[in-house]
């Protein structure tokens, strides 16, 4: 019998990109181009993770804080660099906008030609790194809209709608890249001795239902009640796992899989939560929305949220449609 991956037809990324559009419009092509480039930047940042401890620079802290005021690990600062590079070369992103940066950042060469901005959390998740655990990028591109000649990136305060493409690399087992250009969510396995990300799955679709839930309870006491009284809920019910990994991405992958929900709220002092909307929480709705499942900051859908400004956060509630319904029936 054939392996099921040798009945797949190995089908690279680079392939399935142009398939998918269906067109070799100028769009069509930045998107396919755009996607070969996340590809790259993913490749570069799973072989640096995987060598961990036998090169330097990839384990702990630069000694920096960052604007979100967190200490900033050598591979937070890497993968920010990698994705800069990367870009660079494209022609085609103008800016980027990232966790790990006050500002936007402008590439002039690629300005009056580069029409895309990238928004990205470079490393997701990343004081996993240091035990070896899963963490992710996580990406998200829109238009821009208008000359932004004063450099202040207003055009990108608008809702998740505005994205053209969203997706994530989870550094797991396997390196993994999962995207939606608006048309369904695919998967693909990268295959580190072809350096070829393959087709693992086409249009996800996460179940109606699941029973995990996914949060941090070692916040109870901070958050708001509603989310106290879910989470009693849950403890009074039979056949629930609590499954947390401390790496949005990685969590956010067994759900889009499995079902269940995952959470991350506001609490009394943050409000908001600690997830940033614009490349956190926003392109992850987007991808769960494309794969039939919900979004929402707990009072209305996470989509439709605009941010008052670049690193501005919010609420997550996302997961199976059932799962999420239930935690907003207790706002
Ligand atoms: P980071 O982007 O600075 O790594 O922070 C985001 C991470 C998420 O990956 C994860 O879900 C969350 O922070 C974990 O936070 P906590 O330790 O408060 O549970
Ligand atoms: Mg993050």
């Amino acid at each position: 019998a054939q392996s099921p991956s040798l009945d797949r037809d190995c089908t690279t990324l680079s392939r399935y990109v142009l398939q998918e559009l269906h067109s070799f419009s100028a769009e069509a092509q930045d998107l396919s181009a755009l996607m070969n480039r996340i590809a790259l930047a993913g490749k570069l940042i799973s072989r640096r993770l995987s060598r961990a401890g036998i090169v330097e620079d990839v384990l702990g802290f630069t000694g920096e804080t960052n604007v979100q005021g967190e200490s900033v690990k050598k591979m937070d600062v890497y993968a920010n660099d990698v994705f800069i590079s990367v870009f660079k070369q494209s022609g085609l992103v103008c800016r980027l906008a990232s966790e790990e940066m006050d500002k936007p950042y402008y590439i002039p060469e690629n300005c009056p030609i580069g029409r895309y901005t990238l928004l990205l959390d470079p490393i997701d998740g990343s004081s996993n790194i240091d035990t070896n655990l899963s963490v992710g990028s996580i990406f998200s591109i829109r238009q821009q809209e208008g000359d932004d000649v004063d450099q202040t990136a207003t055009d990108l305060l608008q809702n998740g709608h505005k994205q053209i493409a969203a997706g994530y690399i989870l550094y797991g087992a396997s390196t993994m890249l999962v995207f939606t250009l608006g048309n369904g969510v695919h998967s693909f396995t990268l295959d580190p001795s072809l350096g070829e990300f393959i087709l693992a799955e086409e249009n996800m679709q996460i179940p109606e239902s699941g029973s995990v839930y996914s949060l941090n309870e070692g916040n109870f006491w901070q958050w708001e009640e509603p989310i106290r009284e879910y989470v009693r809920y849950v403890h009074r019910q039979e056949g629930y796992s609590a499954r947390y990994g401390g790496a949005l991405v990685a969590d956010f992958h067994r759900i889009i899989q499995q079902g269940g929900v995952f959470l991350y709220p506001g609490t009394v002092n943050k409000p908001e939560g600690k997830l940033r909307l614009l490349y956190e929480t926003v392109p992850l709705a987007f991808l769960i929305e494309q794969a039939g499942g919900k979004a929402s900051t707990g009072r209305e859908r996470l989509m439709d949220v605009v941010p008052e400004k670049l690193h501005a956060r919010s609420p997550l509630v996302i997961g199976s449609p059932k799962n999420v319904e239930l935690v907003e029936s207790f706002y």
